[in-house]
Order: structure tokens, then sequence, then C-alpha cells
């Protein structure tokens, strides 16, 4: 891998970066792989990496209809945990904490992780329960995590409104120490840097617009760049699941919905931890240029348009300054918004499908981002073995048909 001298960057900095190399090929895609992955976000780019350090295959190439990263992986609000409820979440999320802490040595990368802490508020005795119930399971899994008193919460997170009299009474909550944030970029250029740098061809500007079959097999995929065979396609294109599947014949329980996120101007440091109230729909933290990044629920209507609606961007201020007063003195300085794909247990799709050689990754709502690194692992896994590694075994299509689902609503930070 490329390394950096301090004379180089020094020279770099001075030539206003016209010498600097790119950090990943650019090539015309080759007429056959070994395998495609579509989707060129954080899980794709993982995927594709793991595939060649894990498995030895780099006959692989990452095909994305866009840039990289543009899709929810540049659109999250880069909040990272393992804190779910069921054994079969906790270790695959925790599994992908444990890679994010090793992650800027491993791609000799700076992720920015900030393990600065994630709390979870309780507003009245039935979340305060919840709370607690939801700890003593995270603690049984071996994972980090604490109940926090009102008291504990004010010396912590001092702009939030704990008076008794406020419209959010603040009753305690749970941390997650271990929890935090990263740059999101900075995921997707990482491993796509470290994949490329392994062999790894990364496509961008090339759709996919069709999947070629042979009977029950999987041959290639159609694209904008011409046909491109290959001997296994893994899909992994958050907020277009549905569309993917159906170029296979495929139908899925997944609903796509709008989800937005703001950034107010940047401000002196006055929060060191994220904050998230999921009963009033609203979550905090503040970035290292000093805005603060604030999101909400999803939109309740179905869409592919990557634009939020107004009454719940409304909603979520009117929640934020009850909880944050210093907030109502803020101006808001950007908006956005991603597709988000929902499972009806709010847990994702990562496995097999009934089409040989067609393997499929998606479904992680408005949670995906943490998964990252461990939803790459796995699923580089599941590609190269033909079968699911244990930690995504649990997440296959399958268990729509045996009822044996993995309901994790309550461990999603925003409401859905
Ligand atoms: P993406 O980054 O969306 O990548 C999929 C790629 O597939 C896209 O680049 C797209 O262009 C490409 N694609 C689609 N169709 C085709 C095609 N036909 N051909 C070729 N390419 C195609 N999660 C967290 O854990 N923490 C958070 O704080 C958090 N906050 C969020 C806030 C918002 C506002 C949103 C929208 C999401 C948030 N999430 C969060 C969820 C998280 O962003 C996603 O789950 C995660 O980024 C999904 O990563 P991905 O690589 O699967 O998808
Ligand atoms: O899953 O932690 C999360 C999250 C926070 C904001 C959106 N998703």
């Amino acid at each position: 891998m490329k390394k950096y001298s301090i004379f180089s960057l020094v020279r770099n900095a001075v030539s206003y970066h016209e010498r600097w190399s790119e950090a990943w090929r650019s090539p015309e895609p080759k007429g056959a792989y070994e395998v495609v992955i579509v989707g060129g976000g954080g899980h794709g780019l993982a995927t594709a990496y793991y595939l060649a350090k894990e498995h030895g295959i780099t006959n692989v190439a990452v095909v994305e209809k866009g840039w990289l990263g543009l899709g929810n992986t540049g659109r999250n609000t880069t909040i990272i945990r393992s804190n779910y409820l069921w054994d079969e979440s906790a270790h695959l999320y925790e599994k992908s904490l444990q890679l994010y802490e090793g992650l800027s040595q491993e791609l000799n990368f700076n992720i920015m992780l900030s393990q600065r802490g994630c709390l979870n508020l309780a507003h009245n005795q039935h979340d305060l329960r919840q709370l607690s119930r939801r700890v003593n399971a995270i603690r049984l899994n071996g994972i980090d995590s604490e109940i926090l008193t009102a008291g504990q919460i004010k010396a912590l997170v001092p702009i939030l409104n704990c008076s008794p009299t406020a419209r959010y009474p603040v009753l305690g909550g749970s941390l997650q120490r271990r929890g935090g944030t990263a740059r999101h970029d900075a995921v997707a250029w990482a491993f796509a840097r470290a994949a490329d740098a392994r062999g790894v061809d990364i496509i961008q500007n090339c759709e996919v617009t069709g999947i070629r079959r042979d009977g029950g097999r999987v041959t290639g995929v159609e694209t904008t760049k011409g046909l491109i065979k290959a001997g296994k396609v893994g899909v992994v294109v958050a907020g277009h699941a549905s569309v993917l599947a159906e170029m296979v014949g495929l139908r899925l329980p997944i609903e796509s919905h709008p989800l937005q996120a703001l950034v107010s101007e940047p401000i002196k440091p006055v929060l060191d931890t994220v904050v998230m109230s999921a009963a009033v729909h609203v979550y905090l933290s503040q970035s290292d240029k000093g805005e603060l990044v604030l999101g909400a629920g999803i939109d309740s209507y179905n869409s592919y348009a990557q634009r939020g609606s107004l009454p719940i961007i409304e909603h979520m201020l009117a929640a934020c300054v009850d909880l944050f007063p210093i907030v109502s003195r803020l101006r808001m300085l950007r908006q956005w918004a991603g597709i988000v794909d929902v499972c009806p247990d709010a847990s994702p799709i990562v496995g097999k499908t009934p089409v040989e050689g067609f393997y499929v990754n998606f479904g992680w709502g408005t949670g995906g981002f943490k998964a990252t690194p461990g939803s790459g692992w796995v699923f580089a896994y599941t590609i190269a073995q033909d079968r699911p590694h244990p930690l995504n075994e649990p997440f296959s299509l399958e268990r729509f048909h045996t009822g044996y689902l993995v309901d994790e609503h309550g461990a999603a930070g925003v409401a859905h």
C-alpha cells in the first residue's frame, strides 16, 4: 500500500494538490469477473475489500451508478454503536464495531473514529424500563452498556434541559461508551483505496440496468457500459433493493422511505457525546467542525426521491429546542435526505437467494452505517463460501417464510 512521507505531504500541500495521485484507478470494465458487486457505497466497497483480503478473490468489480459514497454512505449522520437487543443483532453489530476500532490502522486511512459515547434518553417510566431491559440483554452479550441517572446525564450533557417541568423530562438513560461517530466519506474512501490496491476494479458512473440469467443461475449484469459477465453477483444497493431484486423476479418485504438530516452553523464545542431520543424523534451530535448534526424519524410515505418533507423537520426541531434550548439560537445550514430500505423487523437481509450465484445485502434501513465493516466481512464470506457465516445466518431472506424475525425497531436510533 502506498505510504506518504512528510516531504511528499508538504510538497503536495504547496502544489495545490496538483500532483496528488489518484487514490484508486478508474478502469473500463473487463468483459467478465469472478464477482461483480453492484453498489459502491461503504457496504459494497467493504465487501470487495474483504473478498480480496480474507478470501483471495481479486477478480472483482464494484459497479456504481454514480460516484462512490453518494448514496446513504455519504448522507448518514455517522453514528456507530452495537447496543442491539437480540443476540443475533448484538453479535453482528459488535463484530462491526470491533472492526471499526482497528480500521484506521488496517486501511492506513484516518476514519476519524470518535468513541465519544452514545446516550439514549428515557422520558418516562416506560422508556426507563425498556432501556433497563435492553442494557441487561446487551451486557449479557459482553457488550458495554450502562444506565445513567438524570443527575449523571446532566453532568455529561450540560446543554440538555433536565428540568422536571420540561416538556420532555429526562428520567435517565442508557449509555454505550464505545459508541460514537466515524467520518462516513473516509470509511468509503478507505475501503475503496484498499480494495483497489488489492486489484479490485472500481467502476463509477455505470448503472446496472438488468441481471442476466441462464436458467436458475446468474451469469452477469447489463450496465450502461455494456454487458459484464460474472460468476457471482452481490447486490448492495441501499434504497434500491426492490428495484434490483425485481430484475431477477424477487419480490421483497421492503419499503423505501426518505430519511432526513440537518446541520447547523458551526459553534464552539458544546456537546461531546451523541444524544438520541427515539421517543421524541430527534438525535444530536457535534461534528469536529463544530456543526450540530441533527436527525429525525423517517418520512412516512414511500419514495425514491432523495428529499424529505417539511413537517418532519419542523416536528424534530420543535422537540430539539425543548430538549436543547440553545438550538433555538442556531441557524440550520443544510438539509438533505437519503432513501432507506426498511424490512418489517427493522433488520437487514444478508445472504443467498433462490437464484444461484445471486447474493443480497440490503434492508439496513436507518442504521447500516455502523454495520459497514461487519456487513462487508460477512457478505464477503457468504459470496466466497456460497453459504452464510453464522453471524449473518439469522438475517436470511427465508426468515420472512419461517417467521423467525429479529425485531429491532426498539434499537433503531430513529423512529419508524
Ligand atoms: P449506499 O451508500 O446507499 O450505497 C448503495 C449504492 O448503490 C449507492 O451508491 C447507489 O448509487 C448504488 N446503486 C443503486 N442502484 C444501482 C444500480 N442500478 N447500479 C449501480 N449502482 C447502484 N446508519 C447508522 O448506522 N448511523 C447513522 O447515524 C445513520 N444516519 C443516517 C442518516 C440518514 C439521513 C440516512 C439517509 C441514513 C442513515 N443511516 C445511518 C443509514 C446508513 O446510511 C445506511 O444504512 C448505510 O449507509 C447503507 O450503506 P450502503 O453501502 O449499503 O448503501
Ligand atoms: O442507527 O444509530 C443509528 C442512527 C442514528 C441516526 C440514524 N441512525
